[in-house]
């Protein structure tokens, strides 16, 4: 349990309240995917003690010139567990962290899973705005960032978000830290071995969703059904001790997380190699050096890779599976990967909240090249359906929706300010039988294959790295000059998409560029700021009065094909 209250404004939820914001599956279906093996008690904690045990000095690990087999990392684990405990943390406690990719991450992310305390993972791309909005939502006791990565000092944000969260006791920092605590004099304590958490049904930790509203949603997710999500992967993407999987993209999103991801890897006792950034040059050296067989990559990477591999003079021939999901992979840049690279494609449409679709790894190349995969579980129920939730009939374009074994039954239930009553958001964002609504708009192949064909969510997915509207739209709302805005998605042969923002203007129409810069000092993450802005008298306007943003995608689309063709002349 965590410490009594001083005031009830800054007070950190308790394990209990914690619980009972985190909507659990209904029992008939817990019994099910127990029954099924679906759900086995293994926590992750135990997990990673067993893998010590199996594979003991065996290689889980390399990051630059460190190398730590299975029991050093089970060791480190435990030292850093201990370390927690010692600064204070137990188990519920919320710790939010931010950290590029590096060893330590892994290291943090089991160690606090031994403790039971709960990580919520922000992305390095994250600024103060999203960051202190994490902290706060989770009631977070501490904050786990780097010091300083890609030219952003990452203390200096934490400096005011501490001062703008009261429940934020603690700073780690891993490398200099300043007047915070420094993640290596974590290992020194000595003390019993932490215990582990009772359940493999406890929260494991929160991921973050893409967002449709104001703000992300805490996606909470237990260490059973991870776990099978972990297995299912595994088997969709044949891991075996055989892997040695790049950790290329951010390594706290699910993708590189889960699918199979750094996790994935580890459970079937493969080896990872993390690298600092996604850039073909850095890559493709540790691929050659590491004989990397396998790495996941969002589309924009994947062209840059593909452009890049013919000319690099690095040995690729290692890599046996180029995986690519969180935005839509054009057919055209798919059916150049096996040619180009040397290797398989496997797509993989996924999300956060749970559900994952791969193509099989020997599927017909033109399955591969031109669907987003099938479900990986066989009780994942998905329907596609219409604007009632009728099915729509078959191979036909409709809603996506789904409910299974590692999917949420809700997200997250943050006490609310305002009028807005609490857990409005599961309402919509889930069916009255528990199925998760996607937003994503799907056809189903008669063989069951989903091909994403758009969105209904108000979001922008800019080459995998997704944008809730709303969030934009109402920091931007803040500035002066800004009477109203609409954002939307702006079409880009390299991210798919960009944010674009039209604005009704209040007095003089400001440069572009005081706006990108307002939202910046703001504290939004920067890949969340409009590229592009357009100034408008009035808006279009729908039916019934509101604004209509499928006119302004309109209007983009044939800016850009106008474009396209003036430069094509
Ligand atoms: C992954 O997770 P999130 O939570 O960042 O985003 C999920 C959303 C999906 O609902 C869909 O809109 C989009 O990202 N998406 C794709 C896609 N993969 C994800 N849209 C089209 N084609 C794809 N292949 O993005 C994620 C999580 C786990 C594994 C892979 C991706």
């Amino acid at each position: 349990m965590t410490t009594t209250p001083s005031c009830a404004s800054v007070r950190r939820a308790t394990l209990d309240e914690i619980i009972q914001r985190c909507p659990d599956y209904p029992s008939e279906r817990q019994r099910l995917y127990r029954d099924r093996g679906c759900w086995i008690d293994e926590t992750f904690g135990a997990m990673m003690r067993r893998l010590a045990e199996t594979h003991g000095t065996r290689e889980a690990l390399v990051d630059g010139e460190l190398r730590l087999s299975y029991a050093d990392l089970d060791r480190r684990v435990d030292a850093l567990a201990r370390g927690l405990r010692h600064l204070g943390l137990e188990r519920s406690d919320r710790v939010v962290i931010q950290l590029p990719n590096r060893h330590e991450f892994v290291v943090a992310c089991f160690a606090l899973f031994r403790l039971g305390a709960l990580p919520v993972f922000a992305l390095p791309a994250h600024r103060r705005f999203e960051v202190e909005h994490f902290c706060r939502a989770a009631t977070a006791r501490a904050l786990l960032i780097c010091d300083r990565d890609g030219g952003f000092d990452y203390r200096a944000m934490a400096r005011e978000v501490r001062e703008a969260v009261p429940t934020l006791e603690q700073v780690i920092v891993c490398g200099e830290a300043e007047e915070f605590t420094t993640l290596d004099s974590l290992y020194e304590h000595e003390g019993a071995p932490v215990e582990d958490v009772p359940s493999a049904h406890d929260l494991a930790f929160f991921q973050l969703s893409g967002g449709t509203t104001g703000v992300p949603k805490l996606i909470p997710r237990r260490h059973d059904d991870y776990h099978y999500s972990l297995r299912e992967s595994n088997r969709a993407c044949a891991v075996t001790t055989d892997t040695v999987y790049l950790v290329a993209l951010p390594i706290a999103h699910n993708f590189p997380m889960s699918s199979p991801g750094f996790l994935g890897v580890l459970l079937g006792g493969g080896r990872l190699v993390i690298a600092p950034r996604p850039s073909p040059d850095e890559c493709f050296v540790l691929i050659e050096r590491e004989r990397v067989t396998m790495t996941s990559l969002v589309p924009p990477l994947a062209m840059l890779w593909l452009d890049s591999a013919p000319g690099a003079g690095t040995d690729l021939s290692s890599l046996d599976i180029l995986q690519v999901g969180g935005a839509k992979l054009v057919s055209e840049a798919a059916r150049r990967v096996a040619p180009t690279l040397g290797c398989r494609l496997q797509q993989v449409f996924g999300m956060a909240e749970g559900l994952v679709n791969y193509t099989g790894l020997d599927d017909p190349i033109e399955l591969i090249n031109t669907t987003q995969g099938q479900p990986m579980s066989a009780l994942d129920e998905v329907l596609v359906v219409d604007d009632d939730d009728q099915p729509v009939p078959p191979g036909g374009v409709g809603h996506l929706i789904t409910r299974g074994p590692y999917t949420i039954p809700g997200y997250f239930v943050a006490p609310v300010e305002g009028d807005e009553p609490e857990g409005a958001h599961n309402q919509c964002a889930f069916t009255a039988d528990g199925f998760y609504r996607t937003g994503d708009r799907v056809q189903m192949t008669p063989d069951g294959y989903l091909i994403v064909e758009g969105r209904d969510k108000d979001q922008i997915n800019r080459g995998g790295e997704k944008v809730a509207a709303e969030e934009v739209e109402n920091q931007l709302l803040a500035h002066d000059s800004v009477h109203d805005v609409a954002v939307v998605a702006m079409p880009d042969p390299y991210l798919g998409e960009r944010v674009c923002a039209f604005v009704v203007v209040r007095g003089e129409t400001p440069k572009p560029m005081v706006l990108a810069r307002f939202l910046r000092d703001r504290g939004l993450a920067h890949y969340k700021v409009p590229e592009r802005f357009e100034f408008l008298e009035a808006f279009p306007q729908t039916g019934v009065g509101k604004i209509s943003k499928k006119a302004l995608r309109q209007t983009l689309k044939a800016h850009w094909f106008a474009e396209d063709a003036s430069e094509g002349k």
